[in-house]
């Protein structure tokens, strides 16, 4: 029996620690599906997968495995599949994630609106009476930490991030303010990357009857990023094929969270997707332009690429 524990296409740090730390729990191979080569542009990953003594060469990346040799897969942290493995779907088995559940299938589901998926793998493998060494307990709650902003008192953590956080450093033996600091420092230095790493470094793709959506995650006001915008985005947009990609940016001005959007090429079909989306509740508003890319203003700085995604999805 051929198990893997896959992790979404992002590859985030949360997404990391879940995969490594339930392929453990269930005998399987972590699959991260993403290049070996790219794990350095996700430095805090990097770094606590280091810091928690977890052999690099433990873990699969894209290719160097074939998904369809596999029996059955997990999905951690993620329930829909990108596009080039949606032909996994009907091998897998469970399902442990935070986000909209889209997943089609009748499988094995734990899924939470929890502020991150290392609440829910906590808390399901100590419910389990799974015994979690401290290395796998401090890497679960390094991503509860930078996915919570070190728990803070709003969206998205929940009251589940608190518990089973507390649980995990108590395993841990861990200072969680410092564990974030270390964490967030690493995250938030963006001076290390050009734009097509930015562009690269969390990145998810959606398909809809074959038409590509592309969507990227930036952390850093997008007038502060070093680069031609609109070429190296349209670059990164031809080379996958995609007939639209959105790039939104996360970053705090004073204290205050700050939300922006842009949507490319410039089409009609923007502008349709802009007004379904205010619609629905993003409030975005026209912020300015930069090299020919209008940018919006994303006022509910409560929703993520998790609301919008979905939203995109269903205007292809
Ligand atoms: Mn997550």
């Amino acid at each position: 029996m051929k198990r893997i524990v896959m992790c979404n296409q992002a590859a985030d740090l949360d997404s990391i620690a879940c995969c490594v730390v339930y392929s453990v729990s269930c005998n399987a191979t972590p699959f991260i599906p993403i290049p070996r080569e790219e794990l350095h542009l996700r430095r805090e990953a990097e770094w606590l997968l280091g810091e928690c003594n977890i052999p690099l060469d433990s873990i699969t990346f894209s290719g160097e495995t074939n998904p369809a040799e596999d029996d059955q897969v997990v999905l951690v942290d993620h329930n829909v599949l990108p596009p080039e493995y949606e032909y996994l779907a009907p091998k897998v088995t469970e399902i442990i994630d935070h986000h909209k559940d889209e997943f089609p299938l009748p499988v094995r589901k734990t899924i939470a609106a929890t502020g991150s998926c290392a609440s829910l793998v906590g808390k399901l493998l100590m419910e389990r009476g799974t015994s979690l060494p401290p290395p796998a307990a401090k890497l679960l709650l390094g991503a509860i930490l930078i996915d919570t902003r070190c728990l803070a008192q709003r969206h998205p953590t929940a009251p589940l991030d608190r518990e089973v956080a507390g649980q995990l450093a108590a395993v841990a033996g861990c200072e969680t303010q410092a564990l974030y600091n270390k964490l967030w420092n690493l995250k938030s230095d963006l001076s290390v990357f050009t734009l097509g790493e930015l562009l690269r470094k969390d990145y998810k793709e959606v398909a809809v009857c074959g038409v590509k959506c592309g969507f990227c995650a930036i952390y850093g006001a997008l007038e502060s990023i070093s680069g031609h915008l609109m070429e190296e985005a349209e670059v990164f947009r031809r080379g996958r094929q995609l007939a639209h990609l959105a790039i939104m940016s996360a970053y705090y001005e004073n204290d205050t969270l700050r939300k922006e959007l842009a949507l490319l090429p410039k089409c009609g079909w923007n502008d349709a997707t802009l007004t379904y989306l205010n619609d629905k509740g993003a409030q975005l508003e026209p912020k300015t332009i930069i090299d020919g890319i209008q940018v919006y203003n994303q006022k509910n700085t409560d929703w993520s690429r998790k609301q919008i995604l979905p939203l995109i999805k269903e205007r292809i």
